[in-house]
């Protein structure tokens, strides 16, 4: 049967739910987190349409395709669920996925584990899921695939006999031609991620990054247009290429962050850390995201300007995520240590505590509270594709007296360069002296600052991103599509504040 109107399929790898057996055998359902079902949530919920992606188990059978589809009933879309068995989990979503694509991307290639099995794994995946998605979507749908697990399915859809239209969205960066080369099996992949009709990138950076790939890789590639979305032309193949930096559901955070209970438990926060400045990290644990290397930038703080002693205090909350990945757990260790050598060097005994440390996911109103009470966002990771907590934080500060010290590596940066102090993680002492001089800023500056940041989230929000990636993927003419203002049209140089 064919629709008149082209509904969206969302695919990812993950289903936006977590399915867990309770004692007594039943599936019980908790909300998925990290910045993908932060950001396509409140889409769906708005437009309807179909998810696709893994249950998160191992173990399948019609109960949990029952309690599958009764949770996309309460959440007013459809869900599919993709079977994966152990081992299939294990070599592609650990394996090829996390101990290849998820370093490299991030300009780690030492931590990279090319073993070739866990790319068969990866196709074999790729092509379950093309599969799933052929069954469900005719040639009117729009199937949007995301992030680095499923880079293939669109030249998997298409060997199937599929024809729907399809786009790929990447969350994380794309490295660079020097990165990238080391892959084994660079071309195949490129090849593959040609197949879609458009392909998104968080940045600028990135798109030229891929461009650089395809010209070097393939040759005969040339470039035609200007600005947001363009087109790259590969033999016969004309694939749209975008810059659509990811955003938030900013008037949702905002109202979320106003509400009583929001303020009474970040009052609640100061009241426990009293006359001090509350800096504040929230990380998933990942070596991407420079928890080491922030702390050793506190402790740098510390030693250097003992004057700030007792007057800051860093509380870092670190989310649990891919614990079973061999180096994660050796992270943990080490951000214990340096935690437990910065409180044992520092602490005032019945008094101050330099490093309020927590292991484990906050409550949706906790997270807010922390916003709301941080009078600085210490956000220093060492490549991120974009980094939603930046301007989650930004959209909690009610007050805009706060200030947001941001990565220069960080896909956001890209946006909140004026309004943000940008900072080098690596750069141990220099994070140290902006960490002092996010302290000693004046009101008027750390209002300006905000202000300028909060008008570009709210005016560059989740809804526009959905918007200008559906329209890109439709749109006649791409002309359309400006670089929106306040955006670094290039490369990190332009806004390094060297
Ligand atoms: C990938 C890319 C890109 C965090 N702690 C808690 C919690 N969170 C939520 C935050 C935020 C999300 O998780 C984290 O998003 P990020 O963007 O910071 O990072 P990744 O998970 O690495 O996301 C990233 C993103 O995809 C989107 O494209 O920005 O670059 O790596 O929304 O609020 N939520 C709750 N409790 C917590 O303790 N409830």
């Amino acid at each position: 049967m064919t629709r008149a109107r082209e509904r969206l399929i969302v695919v990812s790898n993950r289903l936006p739910f977590v399915f867990s057996r309770s004692a007594d055998g039943r599936w019980e359902t908790a909300p998925g987190s990290g910045g993908l079902v932060s950001a396509l949530v409140p889409v769906l919920r708005n437009r309807g349409g179909t998810w696709i992606g893994w249950s998160g188990t191992a173990c399948e059978g019609p109960d949990l395709e029952d309690a599958v589809a009764a949770a996309g009933r309460d959440a007013g879309y459809e869900l599919k669920a993709v079977p994966l068995d152990a081992g299939d989990v294990d070599k592609f979503y650990h394996g090829f996925s996390n101990e290849v694509i998820w370093p490299l991307f991030h300009d780690l290639q030492s931590l990279c584990n090319f073993d070739p099995s866990y790319w068969q794994a990866y196709k074999k995946v790729n092509q379950t899921f093309a599969r799933v998605v052929a069954a469900e979507a005719d040639a009117h749908d729009f199937i949007w695939v995301h992030d680095y697990h499923l880079m293939n399915v669109a030249a998997e859809l298409r060997a199937l006999g599929n024809r729907s239209r399809t786009a790929f969205f990447l969350h994380i960066p794309f490295p660079s031609p020097d990165i990238f080369f080391s892959l084994p099996w660079r071309l195949t992949l490129l090849q593959a991620l040609l197949k879609y009709d458009l392909v998104g990138f968080q940045t600028n950076r990135d798109r030229r990054n891929f461009i650089q790939c395809a010209r070097t890789l393939l040759g005969e590639v040339s470039v035609q247009g200007k600005g947001q979305v363009l087109t790259l032309n590969a033999g016969a193949r004309a694939v749209r290429v975008g810059s659509f930096p990811i955003s938030i559901d900013y008037n949702t955070y905002m109202k979320q962050a106003s509400a009583p209970q929001v303020a009474a438990r970040a009052e609640e926060l100061h009241r426990l850390l009293p006359r001090r400045k509350v800096i504040l990290g929230i990380d998933r644990l990942d070596y991407t995201k420079g928890i080491p290397h922030r702390l050793l930038a506190f402790r740098n703080t510390l030693e250097r300007y003992p004057e700030l002693r007792e007057r800051i205090s860093l509380i870092q909350v670190v989310v649990p995520s891919r614990v079973d990945i061999p180096g994660y757990g050796e992270l943990k260790t080490r951000i214990e240590h340096l935690v437990g050598q910065i409180n044992g060097a520092y602490v005032r005994p019945g008094g101050w505590v330099p490093v309020w440390y927590v292991f484990g996911s906050l409550s949706r109103n906790d997270l807010l509270a922390y916003y709301r009470a941080a009078d600085i966002a210490l956000i220093t990771p060492l490549k991120d594709g974009m980094n939603l907590v930046a301007k989650e934080y930004c959209a909690c500060s009610i007050e805009e007296d706060c200030v947001l010290i941001l990565s220069e590596f960080a896909g956001a940066a890209s946006q909140l360069h004026r309004g943000a102090l940008l900072v080098n993680p690596h750069d141990i002492e220099g994070v140290a002296d902006t960490i002092r001089r996010a302290y000693h800023m004046d009101q008027s500056e750390r209002r300006a600052r905000m202000r300028r940041m909060r008008r570009s989230i709210r005016e560059y929000d989740i809804f526009w991103w959905v918007d200008g990636f559906l329209r890109a993927a439709i749109a006649k003419d791409l002309a359309a599509f400006p670089v929106p203002a306040g955006y670094v049209e290039d490369s990190v140089s332009d806004y390094i504040p060297i």
